[in-house]
């Protein structure tokens, strides 16, 4: 049985978008970072967590591809070009999108107000339709990493929604209908409730 430690306005959004994908049961605890509940299993503090009964594992990259690799889906096998261009996809979407809505979030509101630089924000967001640009050009399969959906779509869809809630433009009329169609999911809406 898995349990899945961190709300849903965070990255525990993959973990849980990724359970229902899979038909996996779980159980859900919806808490904030630093949490009485993360913190004997993530020094840090942050979440998401899972726990496989009651082993931990932090970061919801390596939670999905842990789970896609377990249970043989959502992703192509280990191993295989396949598998090293669908992880290539997954890391420069945490580098260029993640990484850049993050530093974002840590100037507006996670970091100590003395230590933000709200002016960062201008740059972060140049930076941001470049990328996404760059990556609406890559786009040439019905799923980012070709044919088939995989944990890099979990990933970019998830960062798409983030930029939308942090008001990071996306304007790629490629971008919006693949988004529009990954939210249109079953699974996804299951997680939403909407
Ligand atoms: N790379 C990690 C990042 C985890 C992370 O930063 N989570 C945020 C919430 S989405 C958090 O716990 N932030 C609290 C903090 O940084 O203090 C992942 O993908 O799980």
């Amino acid at each position: 049985m898995y349990t899945v430690i961190g709300g849903i306005q965070s990255r525990a959004f993959r973990v849980l978008w990724m359970l229902e994908e899979i038909g996996q049961k779980y159980t859900h605890k919806p808490v904030k970072p630093r949490d009485p509940l993360v913190m004997p299993h993530n020094p840090s503090g942050k979440i998401p967590v899972l726990l496989d009964g009651t082993e931990p594992i932090s970061d919801s990259t390596a939670i999905i591809t842990y789970l896609a690799d377990k249970h043989g889906a959502l992703t192509y096998p280990a191993g295989t070009l396949e598998r090293a261009r669908q992880d290539a996809i997954t890391h420069m979407v945490l580098d260029e999108l993640d990484a850049v809505l993050w530093m974002a979030a840590r100037h507006s509101f996670v970091l100590p107000e003395e230590q933000r630089i709200p002016e960062v924000k201008q740059s972060l967001k140049w930076e941001f339709e470049r990328n996404t640009a760059r990556l609406a050009d890559m786009l040439n399969g019905p799923y980012i990493a070709g044919d088939k959906m995989t944990i890099a779509d979990i990933v970019t869809t998830h960062c798409l929604n983030w930029a939308h809630s942090a008001k990071f433009a996306v304007e790629d009329e490629r971008l919006i209908a693949y988004t529009r169609k990954m939210r249109a999911r079953e699974a996804f809406k299951r997680v939403t409730g909407k």
